[in-house]
């Protein structure tokens, strides 16, 4: 009996030197051996997890019978590129195409026909049926989930939705262990689920149009999977549960997580994406993450705030009291959180997504708003035809939307996402102004660069956080040649240009290293590579407000030099106002009065950070969900 080869690909771009594990091909293997007819039949030759030159891969591989492709958005042009060279070179493997990426019916089939089998949803018992179905000549018709070709026709099996979640775990299982030692130049990152399934259904989610209900993975493999990443010594844990905190056995999982830092000093980080609900749990789990700092934030999640758009994806988000009463308890406790927002969601306009961003501020959300375009997902509602249609959905192609993820070489085969950039609610020209103003607030308040001036003014003159930046945005459209200005120019020229199917979101500039920024990341770099002329600069916008001159300068004093620079390491100066502490408890919900008050500011920046790559990476990329950008640890004030 001659045993049949089998090549798993899963391959994706990389972090620096981080790379995640390829966790979905593992699982899927993991189950398939525990088979016994299967062990002896097939032996496992590789999985991929770089975009390694195809030629290479395929004048490598060893005679394979069967290549599964775990195919994403961001890998869905190289594995086909792979798949179509594997196919000329070896006619009779068979390729399997699974995991997001590959979208219901037959589409692939017709489009590819180097793809001989689609797997739907959820691939470990399909994978190993289909396996079997080589060894003992069964047809393929009675897998469930599944397409193929028969005497020249298409076969689509019928749903089935899966009721367990007893697969054993590929970290246990040992499938990763040669890793560290084939590729010690990476750091690898651990992917686990604790659970499977979402019970929501947000149109624009590959998940919710699964509609799944929740299995649990038993708590033992999930400690015993702790274990193992602590060997070897993964700093970063990633959980890949929809809603990660709906469990009460999930704040254990924090414990222990939390007891194996202490012990071990793994794993430094954790992230993950917390149920919508937002309980008292999800709470002490950030509370407890934070303490330990191994928090990156926790989400308070909302979309949008438009209810027709709310309606039409089909998501509930918590009244906007109780998120106010959660960001007042988040803030007093000293918790970072974020708030991620979806731009382009139909029934969203120009006023209803700026509307939302001010009732998120006013709410009390001072650290972070993070805005995404919406990426139109080919297994979401949103990628079937009777909703594109009943909504009129517009998309457009753009080079792949994966911030901070390294430049594309040359040679590599370009990824693409599909944005929405129009619905029946919003036009391209709509798009382009809702952008820029996300932009706008995202750089200037949540990247702090105004922020104590909008505070100030909200709080002194009640003039909305919203009217000040539509404010600020039209003062740079109408100074093209100031810093601020001159940026936000170009960022509105690429947005053009994503409409014309000529551009993406992302920017490339050698200074901030090797990765594609977000706009409004990139433009608070270039600011703050020229932050003293932008001062000098934005005193005419501030000069429009009536801002008593006393208080303007020394509140311009104050914001100039609260935002982190690379070099500083030591600054004072003296102002005639409580400003620090007013802004600081004002973060916490606090209600210390602004008062008149000669202090001293000290500030010394132990960070050491010099260099503008790494004035990047660790105070705009990492650090950005826990406002890192300003100085607030080193500051002391001191009475004159
Ligand atoms: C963890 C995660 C990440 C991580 C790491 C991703 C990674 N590279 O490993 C981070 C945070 C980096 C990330 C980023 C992004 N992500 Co993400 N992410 C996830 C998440 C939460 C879990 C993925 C996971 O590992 N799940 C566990 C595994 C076991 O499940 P699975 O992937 O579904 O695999 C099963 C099946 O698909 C199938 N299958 C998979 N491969 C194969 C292969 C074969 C041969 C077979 C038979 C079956 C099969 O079987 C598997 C086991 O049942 C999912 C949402 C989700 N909960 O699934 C989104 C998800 C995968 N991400 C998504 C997106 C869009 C992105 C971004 C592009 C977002 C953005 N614009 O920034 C980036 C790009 C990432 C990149 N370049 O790597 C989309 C992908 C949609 C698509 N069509 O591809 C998802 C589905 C989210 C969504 N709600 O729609 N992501
Ligand atoms: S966005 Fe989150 S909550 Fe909504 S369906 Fe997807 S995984 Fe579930």
């Amino acid at each position: 009996m001659s045993i049949k080869n089998i090549y798993m690909i899963q391959p994706n771009y990389l972090y620096g030197s981080s790379a995640h594990l390829p966790y979905a091909a593992g699982t899927i293997i993991a189950y398939a051996f525990i088979n016994e007819d299967i062990k002896s039949h097939y032996s496992l030759k590789k999985i991929q997890f770089q975009r390694e030159s195809i030629e290479k891969t395929v004048r490598e591989a060893d005679n394979p019978f069967v290549i599964g492709f775990s195919t994403y958005v961001w890998n869905f042009e190289y594995n086909k590129a792979l798949a179509k060279r594997f196919k000329e070179k070896y006619p009779d493997c068979v390729i399997l195409f699974g995991g997001h990426h590959v979208p219901p019916g037959e589409e692939l089939l017709r489009e590819y026909n180097f793809i001989d089998i689609l797997i739907h949803g959820e691939g470990e018992e399909p994978f190993s049926q289909i396996l079997m179905s080589f060894i003992d000549n069964s047809p393929l018709d009675e897998i469930p989930n599944i397409s193929f070709r028969k005497n020249g026709a298409f076969i689509n099996t019928p749903f089935k939705e899966y009721s367990s979640c007893n697969y054993p775990s590929p970290y246990l299982e040992g499938y990763f262990d040669s890793f560290f030692t084939d590729y010690p130049e990476f750091s690898f990152e651990l992917m686990f689920e604790t659970n499977r399934g979402c019970a929501y259904n947000c149109a624009y989610c590959d998940w919710g149009s699964l509609r799944t209900k929740i299995r649990l993975f038993p708590m033992e493999r999930i400690l015993r999977e702790f274990e193992w990443a602590c060997k070897h010594k993964i700093e970063f844990f990633g959980c890949a549960d929809a809603n990660f905190g709906i469990l009460a056995r999930d704040e254990e999982i924090i414990d222990r997580l939390v007891e194996l830092k202490r012990t071990t000093g793994f794993p430094k980080k954790f992230q993950t994406s917390y149920a919508k609900n937002n309980s008292e749990r999800i709470f002490n789990i950030g509370k407890k993450l934070d303490e330990n700092d191994m928090n990156k934030g926790v989400t308070l999640a909302f979309q949008t705030l438009s209810p027709v758009a709310s309606k039409n994806v089909g998501r509930t988000n918590v009244s906007v009291k109780y998120y106010t009463q959660l960001m007042n308890r988040y803030n007093a406790a000293n918790i970072p959180t974020y708030t991620e927002l979806i731009l382009g969601l139909p029934g969203e306009t120009y006023r209803s997504f700026a509307d939302g961003m001010n009732t998120l501020i006013k709410a009390g959300q001072h650290h972070s708003i993070y805005v995404h375009n919406c990426e139109w997902l080919p297994c979401s509602e949103m990628g079937n035809r009777t909703y594109i249609d009943k909504f009129e959905i517009g998309t457009t192609k753009i080079p792949l939307n994966e911030p901070h993820m390294q430049s594309p070489k040359g040679k590599e085969i370009p990824e693409y996402s599909q944005i929405v950039t129009k619905t029946f609610s919003m036009d391209h020209l709509m798009w382009i102004e809702t952008n820029m103003l996300s932009y706008t607030v995202q750089c200037f308040h949540h990247m702090n660069l105004l922020q104590f001036f909008a505070i100030y003014l909200f709080d002194m003159q009640k003039i909305e956080y919203i009217d000040f930046y539509e404010r600020l945005l039209s003062f740079n459209d109408n100074h093209p040649d100031t810093v601020s200005g001159k940026v936000f120019a170009e960022i509105r020229l690429r947005l053009k240009s994503v409409i014309d199917g000529t551009g993406g979101l992302l920017c490339y500039d050698d200074k901030f290293g090797d990765i594609g920024w977000p706009f409004e990341e990139f433009a608070f770099l270039e600011i703050v590579c020229e932050i003293d002329r932008f001062y000098n600069e934005i005193r005419e916008f501030l000069d429009s407000f009536d801002i008593p001159a006393e208080i303007l300068d020394d509140l311009l004093l104050y914001q100039r030099n609260i935002i982190k620079r690379p070099g500083r390491k030591k600054v004072e100066y003296t102002i005639n106002y409580n400003f620090h502490d007013y802004f600081m408890n004002r973060f916490k919900a606090g209600n210390i009065e602004l008062v008149k008050h000669k202090n001293i500011i000290e500030i010394t920046d132990n960070e050491n950070i010099s260099e503008w790559e790494d004035y990047a990476r660790r105070v705009v990329w990492y650090g950005r969900k826990e406002s890192k950008n300003i100085y607030t640890s080193c500051v002391t004030v001191k009475d004159k």
